[in-house]
């Protein structure tokens, strides 16, 4: 078994030979992958000991592998032992080998991208770190990072972990109104971001958004601003701080702060089925785990390779897959800040082509935009390519094929990987070139994830293969989530006391006779569009801020090219009348409560909703109104008023 990556390159230079020599796969066999998997599962100490022991540099070693339970909520990993995250990310590699590339930056527009290697990394790590701890952060600390996808981004997370500070990064997509919500509940006293942002060509102001995101924070004492377009920009005195003059400051080298497994690594705000997002925290140790071990058997990253993640910093799969994966095992990660359509619908190609990266990874909603736009954009050499990776979304199945059979040209495996915000990195998932793929399926568990199917109404686990129910994991993982920042209780309710003694998903699963999964959705109040987890209650509630509105209810629907769209049913106060005008506040309302990406494809305005006789709204009966399922609407004489059914189907058709 190959246990640590070859210490030769293994990808041969292009003009040296025309021959691309695929490394050797981190486990010979689906055979080796089971024995594995058993011992992860019967033996977790000895398992999670030893890959913890590999694949992290301990400062001081642990000696309790794992402790707590599902049942008490209390699960801990590693105590006694002490790591750095960056310190794994940089130091380690930019010792060994200073030059080695680790960010492979590519700018919105094509040619203004630069690389940085480890050493130079090391260094932007220690300054940004120095000028954050002159500006007041301490361990512990939670600061806001509010900025596009560029190198500085990945210099912050690492230079924040570097001082034993907690991140939590808020995509630069969500409102001023979102912003400030997070700032205010993690407590940030310092948030970093740019001038501006740019992608596909657009700018996007993300100094004026934190602006006004600050305007009601009187706690947070500095804004760190990088200059990214040179615009001008207003500045507040005494509060904000442009990095260039602030980092440039400092000495190139601060030592890592020495952390506990279990103390905060990040905070990362979540929808929930209920309105107010959640602060998810994940714990340094086991986070790091997760990452390097997905990394290395999920996606077979071998030294010298060039990763590729498509995802935003602003979510966890940018978080676990742009940043820690890759940093954790040495390669360079490409950090792109554009979109797949800009300049055109061969950016992702292009890049692939130009950097020869080795894995690709996206979510389907990427991949259905740029299936559609045709295979003439799709005619790079990317022999390089060996693994394809899809994530956020089921895949369709002609989607799948696509990415293998055009994008990888059947030389490259598709990994369909199944996995949260909560659950850290991948957890239901194929390693790449190891699991036979079914297109649609995303397989087996991963290390340590022992799965179990749930019978919703009985609450007990349905044994067997050729099964239906709500998925859940019968074990803790190294990676998973340790609490809901300031409500832990919320945790417990949301995840670990649904079905006690198993951590809950809210997703639907099958497991089919082959022992596959097959993930279904989620079955609470998330809505996915491209990729993007929302909540109704979340909309719903931003709906209401608008004063027309009395009532409103929010549910997805299928999409083709977003997956899921989110159509808003709002019931008008008297007085008010319905019109365009008012149709575009109410977006413009979810675009600022939320940000743009939350907007309602659909508003339909009607009478008033269908409601149980206790008030309950029946989402339900909305959703099979849009499938037009309305001969599927089941028994409605429950309702206080059955007739707004009719009146809400003839709106829903009028507007199709
Ligand atoms: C990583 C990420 C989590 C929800 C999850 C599920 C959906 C993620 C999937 C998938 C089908 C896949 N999801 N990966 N559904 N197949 N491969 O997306 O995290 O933003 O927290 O969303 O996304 O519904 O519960 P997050």
């Amino acid at each position: 078994m190959a246990t640590s990556p070859p210490k030769v390159p293994v990808v041969a230079e292009a003009h040296e030979v025309d021959t691309f020599h695929p490394p050797e796969k981190m486990l010979a066999s689906i055979k080796e992958y089971e024995t594995l998997y058993q011992e992860s599962i019967r033996e977790p100490e000895k398992f999670w000991g030893r890959q913890a022991r590999e694949l992290l540099t301990w400062q001081r070693d642990f000696q309790t592998v794992k402790s707590g339970s599902l049942e008490n909520g209390d699960c801990a990993w590693f105590l006694e032992g002490q790591l750095n995250a960056s310190y794994n990310c940089v130091d380690r590699h930019a010792f060994k080998d200073p030059n080695r590339v680790a960010i492979i930056y590519e700018a919105d527009e094509p040619g203004d991208g630069r690389n940085l290697t480890y050493g130079e990394l090391l260094r932007e790590v220690c300054k940004t770190a120095y000028a954050l701890k002159q500006m007041g952060v301490k361990k512990g600390d939670a600061v806001a990072l509010y900025m596009p996808m560029i190198p500085e981004a990945l210099i912050a997370f690492l230079a924040i972990t570097r001082i034993g500070a907690v991140h939590s990064v808020v995509f630069a997509g969500f409102s001023s109104d979102s912003l400030r919500d997070r700032v205010i509940d993690a407590e940030c006293k310092v948030v970093i971001t740019t001038d501006e942002g740019k992608r596909g060509g657009k700018l996007i102001g993300t100094k004026k958004i934190v602006d006004d995101a600050l305007k009601q924070c009187p706690d947070v004492s500095h804004v760190l601003v990088y200059k990214r377009t040179g615009a001008d920009v207003p500045f507040t005195k005494g509060r904000d701080l442009w990095w260039h003059e602030e980092v440039e400051k400092w000495p190139s080298y601060i030592a890592p702060e020495p952390m506990n497994s279990e103390d905060p690594l990040f905070l990362l705000y979540t929808s929930g089925s209920t309105g107010k997002p959640k602060g998810v925290m994940h714990t340094t140790g086991g986070y790091l785990l997760g990452a390097a071990a997905t990394g290395k058997y999920v996606f077979d990253i071998h030294e010298g390779d060039r990763y590729f993640c498509g995802g935003d910093v602003g979510w966890i799969t940018g978080h676990t897959y742009v940043v820690y994966a890759p940093l954790l095992l040495g390669v360079a990660t490409v950090v792109f800040e554009g979109t797949p359509a800009y300049p055109d619908f061969s950016r992702y190609w292009d890049i692939i082509e130009k950097h020869k990266v080795t894995q690709f990874y996206v979510a389907p909603t990427a991949l259905r935009l740029l299936k559609r736009a045709g295979d003439q954009y799709v005619k790079h050499n990317m022999k390089h390519l060996r693994v394809l990776g899809s994530v956020g979304e089921p895949i369709a199945a002609e989607v799948w094929k696509w990415y293998f059979e055009v994008v990888g040209q059947e030389e490259a495996q598709v990994v369909d990987t199944y996995w949260q915000t909560e659950t850290g990195s991948n957890v239901i998932t194929p390693l790449a070139g190891v699991t036979p793929t079914k297109p649609g399926s995303a397989s087996l568990p991963f290390f340590g994830i022992e799965p179990a199917i749930i019978d919703p109404v009985s609450g007990e686990e349905i044994l067997g293969n050729d099964v239906e129910g709500v998925l859940a994991f019968k074990q803790p993982w190294p990676s998973m989530a340790r609490t809901v920042w300031g409500a832990h209780k919320r945790y417990l309710d949301t995840y670990l006391n649904v079905y006690k003694g198993y951590y809950f998903t809210g997703d639907g699963a099958g497991r089919d006779h082959e022992g596959f999964y097959w993930i279904r959705g989620r079955v609470d109040d998330v809505v996915n569009v491209s990729g993007h987890r929302l909540s109704t209650a979340e909309i719903e509630a931003a709906l209401i801020e608008h004063p027309a509105v009395a009532e409103s209810a929010v549910v997805g629907v299928h999409d083709e090219l977003t997956g899921q769209a989110v159509n808003a049913f709002v019931a008008i106060k008297d007085g008010n009348e319905f019109n365009e005008a008012l149709r575009k506040e109410l977006i413009l309302q979810v675009r600022k409560s939320i940000g743009p990406f939350a907007a309602p494809k659909a508003v339909y305005i009607v009478p008033d909703l269908p409601k149980t006789r206790s008030g309950k709204i029946m989402r339900r009966i909305l959703r099979k109104i849009l499938a037009g399922e309305e001969d599927q609407l089941g028994d409605i004489t429950t309702l206080s008023d059955p007739t707004v059914v009719e009146k809400i189907i003839a709106i829903a058709h009028e507007a199709k």
